[in-house]
C-alpha cells in the first residue's frame, strides 16, 4: 500500500493547527501509520531539504524548520502521495485553492504550514529518513471496507 511523509511545520504547530490538519487526512480516509512530535536537528533538516541546498533560501528554510517543534507523520492509502499534495495545496499559500490546507490557513511561501512528499520515490526516502521501521504500524482499519471497493 502506498505511503507518504507529511510534516506539520513549526508555524502549523505554533498556530494550533495540528488537530485541524490531522483531521483532514482522517476525514479523507487515509490511514495513520506513524506519528511523532520532535525538535528537528540541523542535520536532519539539511538532509530533508538536500535538493534545495544550492538555493538562496536554503539557510533560512533550515533555520525555520529547526526553530520549534514539528509533527511528523506517515499516511497510507491508494494514491496517497498525489492526493496529499492536493489536500495541502500549492507551495505559495496565496495561490493555493480555498479548501486546501495552505489555501485556507496560509499567507506566505516561507511559512506554508505543512510538507508533503512530492513523488512516490521521494516519499520512500523521506519516510526512511524520519522514521525507523519499528515506529511504523502495519494495520488496516475495518472502516476501509467502506472506502475501497
Ligand atoms: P515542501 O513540502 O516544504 O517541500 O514545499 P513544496 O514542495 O510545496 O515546495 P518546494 B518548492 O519544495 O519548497 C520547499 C520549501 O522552500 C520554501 N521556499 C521555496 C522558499 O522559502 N522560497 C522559495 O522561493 C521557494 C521556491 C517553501 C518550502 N518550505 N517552507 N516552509
Ligand atoms: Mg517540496
Amino acid at each position: 500500500m502506498e505511503r507518504t511523509f507529511i510534516m506539520i511545520k513549526p508555524d502549523g504547530v505554533q498556530r494550533g493547527l495540528v488537530g485541524e490538519i490531522i483531521g483532514r487526512f482522517e476525514a479523507k480516509g487515509f490511514t495513520l501509520v506513524g506519528l511523532k512530535s520532535l525538535s528537528v536537528s540541523r542535520e536532519l533538516a539539511e538532509e530533508h531539504y538536500d535538493v534545495h541546498k544550492e538555493r538562496p533560501f536554503f539557510g533560512g528554510l533550515v533555520d525555520f524548520i529547526c526553530s520549534s517543534p514539528v509533527v511528523a507523520m506517515v499516511w497510507e492509502g491508494d494514491g496517497v502521495v498525489a492526493s496529499a499534495r492536493k489536500l495541502i495545496g500549492a507551495t505559495n499559500p496565496l495561490s493555493a485553492e480555498p479548501g486546501t490546507i495552505r489555501g485556507d490557513f496560509g499567507v506566505s511561501v516561507g511559512l506554508n504550514l505543512i510538507h508533503g512528499s512530492d513523488a512516490i520515490e521521494t516519499a520512500q526516502k523521506e519516510i526512511n529518513l524520519w522514521f525507523s521501521e519499528k515506529e511504523l504500524l502495519s494495520w488496516e482499519p475495518t472502516v476501509n471496507a467502506w472506502l475501497y471497493e
